[in-house]
Parts: structure tokens; C-alpha cells; sequence
């Protein structure tokens, strides 16, 4: 039988069985004072958010949708960091949980086999110069056959199954990343992000590759050769080294 083992991350717990958004809801519950750690969790999202108000595809029981507040004593200027630090987490528990070795691509895919199994969405609530709450929405393809995927989604997402061949218990797998969470974001309260950033830089899958870059208005080709300190990735082109706090990127075939 399954068993949480975190002391703060998943001790409070909100579960729907049909929500419009986990990250949604998560919110209210953050503005209303809920503790740190609550998480939100939906059997099926009517309306998944990605970035950019883009959609995420959400289907009833066949993944890992939830979100969870956080309350860092952290700078704002830190948040786009949260999101590589629950990356790294995320790739962590599925490597204990699933057996499946994933990667992350800059800033917030964890892929394999250069499909997208995990999105993550990160909303920051800030006032003068320190962070209210920090909502880290998570969803986890798990049991999602390949013909179970919305057309255009077909050539570009993957699932835990089929990664690993089998279905997946999708308790564990919430248990798994509740706990490597908590452990990775206890090491970030302790020593700082150096670490979670050193982590995420062996597993990424965009480091050392040609990509293109749309974001902030801005689109450019180049060579991803590091993040720095703020958890930006930094792009070498012809005239210079461009630095990308948010956008998109893609990956060149080798
Ligand atoms: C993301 O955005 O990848 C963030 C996804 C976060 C989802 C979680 S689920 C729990 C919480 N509640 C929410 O409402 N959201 C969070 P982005 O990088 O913008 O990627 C979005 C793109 O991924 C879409 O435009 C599709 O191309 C693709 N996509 C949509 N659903 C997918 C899925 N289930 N698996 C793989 N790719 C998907």
C-alpha cells in the first residue's frame, strides 16, 4: 500500500474528480491562506493550461494533473527557477518510479524519446519586492496510448506506458514526486539553487544543441550553451550570446 513519507508537500490535500484548471484552484486556495505544501489534484482538467494560454490536454484518470503551493522565502526574480527545480524533481521520481530515464528540454518539457511526457506551469504571486505564493502546476502523462492522443498531438507528446511498456499505478507516481519535491525544494531552502541548477544542466537534453528561439518578441538561431545563475538559457549566435528568460525553444535534429 502506498504511503506519503513528506512532512510538508502533500499533507493537505484538495482532490476533484473534474476540475477546469488544478493551478486554477490552487490559487484561489493560496490567496485564501492555505498552508504551504497544499496540493491540488483533478482526475481530469476541462480546461488545462500551458504557457501562453495554450491548452493542455487532460483526460479523465489517464494522468498525474495537480499543482502545488509553495511559499519560498525566495526573491521573485528566483520563480523562473522553481520550474527547473520541480523539472528536476519530476525526472528524478519518474527515473524511481516508472524506470523510465527522461530529459528536460529548457525550460519546463521533460521528454523521452523526444516526446513530451510532462508539462509544467509555474504562476507566481508577488507584492513589492517578496513572493506570496508560488503555484507549481504538473501534469504527467501516464496511462495515455499513443492512439489516445488528439491527432496533433501524435507526433509530439508520449506517456508513461508507453515509455515503459506497461500500465502505472498513477498513485505512485504522484507519492514519488511529492516526496523527490520535497526533497529537492528542502536542499534549494538549505543551500540555494546551485545545486538543482548543476542537476538540471545532466539533464538536459538542450545544452550543446543547435536550436531556434521565439520569446519577448524576439526570434533568433544559435547554439544552447549554459543557463546562468537566474535559470536562463544562454544561446550563442553569430553577433553575440543571447540571453533567454522566457520563451520557447527548439531543438535542431542532430
Ligand atoms: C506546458 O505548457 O507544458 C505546461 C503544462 C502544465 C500542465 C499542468 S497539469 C496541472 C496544472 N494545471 C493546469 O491547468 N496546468 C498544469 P507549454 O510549454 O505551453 O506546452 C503546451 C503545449 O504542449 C500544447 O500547446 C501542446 O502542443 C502540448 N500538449 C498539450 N497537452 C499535452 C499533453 N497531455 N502531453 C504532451 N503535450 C501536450
Amino acid at each position: 500500500e502506498a504511503r506519503l513519507t513528506t512532512r510538508r508537500l502533500g499533507r493537505a490535500v484538495a482532490y476533484f474528480r473534474r476540475l477546469e484548471s488544478t493551478n486554477n484552484e490552487a490559487k484561489a486556495l493560496a490567496a485564501a491562506g492555505c498552508p504551504e505544501g497544499q496540493i491540488v489534484v483533478a482526475e481530469e482538467q476541462s480546461v488545462g493550461r500551458g504557457r501562453l494560454a495554450r491548452g493542455w490536454f487532460s483526460p479523465f484518470a489517464r494522468g498525474v494533473w495537480f499543482s502545488i503551493v509553495l511559499r519560498p522565502p525566495f526573491n521573485p526574480q528566483d520563480a523562473p527557477k522553481c520550474t527547473l527545480l520541480a523539472a528536476v524533481a519530476v525526472c528524478r521520481a519518474i527515473r524511481r518510479a516508472a524506470g523510465v530515464d527522461c530529459g528536460i528540454k529548457w525550460p519546463n518539457d521533460i521528454l523521452f524519446d523526444g516526446k513530451k511526457l510532462v508539462g509544467i506551469l509555474t504562476e507566481m504571486s508577488a507584492e513589492m519586492d517578496a513572493i506570496n505564493h508560488i503555484v507549481i502546476g504538473i501534469g504527467i502523462n501516464v496511462n495515455i496510448g499513443a492512439d489516445d492522443f488528439p491527432p496533433e498531438l501524435r507526433s509530439l507528446a508520449t506517456s508513461l506506458s508507453i515509455a515503459a511498456g506497461r500500465p502505472l499505478s498513477r498513485l505512485d507516481i504522484l507519492l514519488a514526486a511529492l516526496e523527490e519535491l520535497e526533497q529537492v525544494y528542502g536542499q534549494t531552502l538549505d543551500q540555494g539553487f546551485a545545486p538543482v541548477l548543476d542537476e538540471w544542466r545532466r539533464g538536459s537534453l538542450t545544452l550543446g544543441r543547435a536550436v531556434d528561439v521565439i520569446g519577448s518578441g524576439r526570434r533568433f538561431s544559435g547554439v544552447a550553451v549554459d543557463i546562468d545563475a537566474d535559470g536562463a538559457l544562454l544561446v550563442r549566435t553569430d553577433t553575440g550570446t543571447e540571453r533567454v528568460l522566457a520563451g520557447d525553444v527548439s531543438i535542431r535534429p542532430a
